[in-house]
């Protein structure tokens, strides 16, 4: 076993004992009940999943096992000459909760180069889509090609004990995670740069790799690459692409279903693919009002418009976090460090400026704050990644490092399938009768 699955393995087994003795002293502990409000509206707030790689305050927003984004971008590895923080030291943190040496992270960037070998058989399922299919379409028929190449299915096939799961889990994750630059990269190439590809490096770490296959060899942008695949990856266990991974891997669907089933939840407009839109409904702002940087004035009543038409505000708002975004700030210092002077970037800033106030205004919009999606497109326009429909492309492969790190914690410790309850309104009817007739 290599030492990072070793170490996996021994943190899972002591938690693993931990969470035993707790279920048996406090197994009764109320976390709270649940309303009828929150059964109807999108089981906000319930406590309901275990996930250990992180955990998202409404306020401070994410922390990757305990670090915010600014601790983990001083504090994770660096390749030479790099500042921003390297995917793979983060996945290590999210597997085993330790902070990792350059040497842990190295390590997992020789793994996953190794691994990174995609069949021939998964080029020729996304060749056999039209071209004209969208990325993230094109993105799970690929997820669901490599399949084949599960060993976890192959060992439950076989029939091995329960107590081996997390460990083809763990090699299906790993393998999974390497193949998927590739992949997208070939997907990028094929629909935007008329199949024209790109072959790996092997020398470079997985970012760099995946943004040189794509045909971006700016060290900037590599730089850039590093940072957004560390920051979209995790956001613990409820939001739609983490759950619906999750659920499916509770039914002991391998890896490679799981994740695909992730990726589907990610491509909706309301979660991931929010990321095409916010820079799609900025281009039309600019567009219809024919300038580049369009005033505040403008933008005021651009968002106006947009609401009474009965529309979202892409990239404003979120289900849990009602302050700004760590991940758009990590963005934004990004972007004032690189290019302060873009005109989207600076018309993504002038948004922040003024949206907050119209949408809180409303009434009904619980968080007027940016998220993760409102200033990504504008960064990697910036760089010449022209193609929005893509985005959320990059999302699903940084997306990748949280799920299957918890997919791995999944299997270790032994959680069962997921089943909540559910029930009618009938059913309902009759509890809120029941309650009456208590309190009467
Ligand atoms: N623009 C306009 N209306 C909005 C809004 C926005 N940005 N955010 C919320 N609302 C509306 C809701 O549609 C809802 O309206 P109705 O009562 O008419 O149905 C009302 O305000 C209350 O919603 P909420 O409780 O504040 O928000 P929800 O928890 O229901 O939804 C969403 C959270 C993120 C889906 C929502 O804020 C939204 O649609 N935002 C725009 C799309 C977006 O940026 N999605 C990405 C979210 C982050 C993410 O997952 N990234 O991957």
């Amino acid at each position: 076993m290599g030492y990072v699955k070793n170490r996996f393995k021994e943190v899972a087994d002591q938690l693993a004992a931990e969470i035993k003795t707790l279920l048996q002293e406090h197994g009764e502990t109320s976390l709270g009940e649940v309303t009828l409000a929150q059964a109807y509206q999108g089981a906000r707030g319930i406590p309901a999943l275990v996930t250990e790689t992180s955990l998202l305050d409404s306020n401070e927003g994410i922390r990757f096992r305990g670090y915010s984004i600014p601790e983990l971008r001083e504090k994770l590895p660096k390749v030479d000459g790099g500042i921003e923080p390297t995917p793979e030291g983060l996945f290590y943190l999210l597997l085993t909760g330790d902070m990792p040496t350059d040497e842990d992270a190295g390590h997992i960037s020789t793994t996953w180069a190794r691994r990174s070998h995609v069949p021939n058989h998964v080029f020729e399922v996304i060749e056999a889509l039209p071209v004209t299919t969208h990325p993230m379409t094109q993105f799970c028929a690929a997820i669901l090609a490599l399949q084949t190449e599960s060993k976890f299915a192959k060992a439950y096939a076989d029939g091995i004990s329960k107590k081996e799961y997390w460990d083809y889990t763990y090699e299906d994750a790993m393998t999974l995670i390497a193949r998927l630059p590739r992949v997208a990269a070939y997907i990028y190439r094929r629909k935007y740069k008329d199949g024209k590809h790109i072959q790996p490096d092997g020398m470079l770490d997985w970012s760099a790799n995946f943004a040189h296959m794509m045909g971006f060899d700016d060290n900037q942008f590599k730089e850039l690459m590093r940072l957004y695949l560390t920051i979209h990856s995790d956001h613990e266990g409820g939001n739609v692409s983490a759950h619906a991974t999750h659920l499916v891997g509770s039914a002991l669907s391998d890896p490679y279903l799981s994740f695909c089933a992730g990726m589907t939840g990610l491509a909706g407009p309301l979660h991931g693919l929010a990321n095409q839109e916010v820079i799609r409904w900025i281009e039309e702002l600019q567009a219809n009002l024919g300038t580049q940087e369009p005033t505040k004035e403008q933008i005021a009543e651009y968002i106006k418009k947009t609401l009474s038409e009965g529309k979202v505000v892409p990239g404003y708002g979120h289900a849990v976090l009602r302050k700004t975004d760590p991940r758009f700030v990590a963005q934004m210092e990004f972007a004032k460090k690189h290019c302060p002077d873009d005109a989207t970037v600076k018309t993504v800033w002038n948004v922040y400026e003024v949206a907050p106030p119209i949408l809180e205004s409303t009434g009904k919009i619980k968080n007027p704050w940016p998220n993760v999606d409102a200033h990504s497109g504008a960064l990697l326009k910036h760089y010449g990644l022209l193609e929005e429909d893509f985005y959320t492309v990059l999302f699903g492969v940084s997306r990748a490092l949280g799920v299957l790190a918890s997919l791995c914690w999944d299997r270790a410790l032994g959680f069962p399938i997921e089943r909540p309850k559910s029930f009618t309104t009938e059913w309902a009817k009759a509890q809120v009768a029941k309650a009456g007739k208590a309190t009467a």
